[in-house]
């Protein structure tokens, strides 16, 4: 998408509004910012995803997001998933929000290179409660600052009707009961659950809806709670969905806030353990 990268000057953030938003990715585990989007971005967006949907079988396991189509960058491939179909579209997508993210101050996350189409058709149901964070194993889990954080582009203006993601607040840092009763997510459990499972669906007191308008980026921390609502409209729901990471285990340059004793302690060499289960290094 050439034509998108070329209006530069759309892409510089205003000044306030990034560091308001820092602190509450920090405090609450996600934010809503200005996406800075070139006009007709969105249309362009909509039209490339559409096409991937129409071309793509779903698998049954899809049921609960809704789709899970993964699609490769050129210049920012992943090599871990060399065999994804690749497309500059999802480069544009990880370079565009660039001065977004060092505003952020996540200047120094690297995207994993791919983006998923995450679509919800008419009548969908709903996503269940989860999260996504993976290295419950190693204590960098307790950081204060984010390590692993999606970038979520929704492709039509969201609310409670058709599917907007809902969020409990501050659960990246905190254990909550819920976390004692949930399936871990996607191929780690989500698939397979039913749709009467009272927690995994459950209308937490905690949990607030965050409705999106286009053009707007919902960023959040992989160790949120997360889930939606169904979609109970006629129009499909899109998001493209991509992970960022910090590759450092340490505390960031510029970090003047508490350093857990747990991760100052934390062997260098710690292997990378696949594990979604928040364990020990999550406290009440
Ligand atoms: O559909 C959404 O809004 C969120 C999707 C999500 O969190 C996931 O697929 O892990
Ligand atoms: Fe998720």
């Amino acid at each position: 998408m050439p034509e998108m990268t070329q209006i530069r000057q759309l892409t510089r953030p205003r000044s306030d509004q990034l560091p308001r938003a820092r602190q509450q990715l920090l405090r609450d585990g996600y934010c809503l910012v200005d996406g800075l989007l070139p006009v007709g971005s969105i249309e362009r967006l909509r039209e490339w995803s559409d096409g991937w949907l129409a071309r793509t079988e779903h698998p049954s396991h899809w049921k609960y997001q809704g789709s899970d189509v993964k699609i490769n960058s050129i210049r920012n491939r992943s090599k871990r998933s060399p065999d994804l179909p690749q497309d500059g579209v999802v480069d544009f997508l990880i370079e565009h929000p660039s001065a977004i993210m060092s505003g952020l101050g996540l200047g120094d996350f690297k995207a994993g290179g791919v983006f998923q189409i995450i679509s919800k058709p008419p009548d969908a149901p709903a996503l269940y409660w989860h999260q996504d964070w993976a290295r419950w194993d190693d204590p960098i889990s307790m950081s204060p600052w984010p390590q692993q954080v999606f970038l979520n582009w929704y492709l039509t203006d969201t609310h409670v009707e058709n599917g907007c993601i809902r969020v409990i607040p501050g659960s990246h840092l905190k254990r909550f009961e819920l976390h004692d009763h949930l399936v871990q997510a996607h191929e780690a459990g989500g698939y397979n659950i039913k749709e009467t499972n009272e927690w995994m669906f459950i209308d937490h007191p905690d949990a607030i809806d965050i409705p999106v308008k286009t053009g707007q980026l919902l960023i959040g921390d992989a160790r949120l709670l997360h889930g939606t609502h169904p979609n109970r409209t006629m129009t499909r729901r899109t998001v493209l969905l991509g992970w960022f990471y910090r590759k450092s285990n340490v505390a960031p340059m510029d970090w003047d806030g508490d350093i857990p004793q747990e991760i100052v302690e934390r062997d260098p060499e710690t292997p990378f353990r696949f594990n979604r289960e928040p364990g020990r290094y999550l406290r009440q």
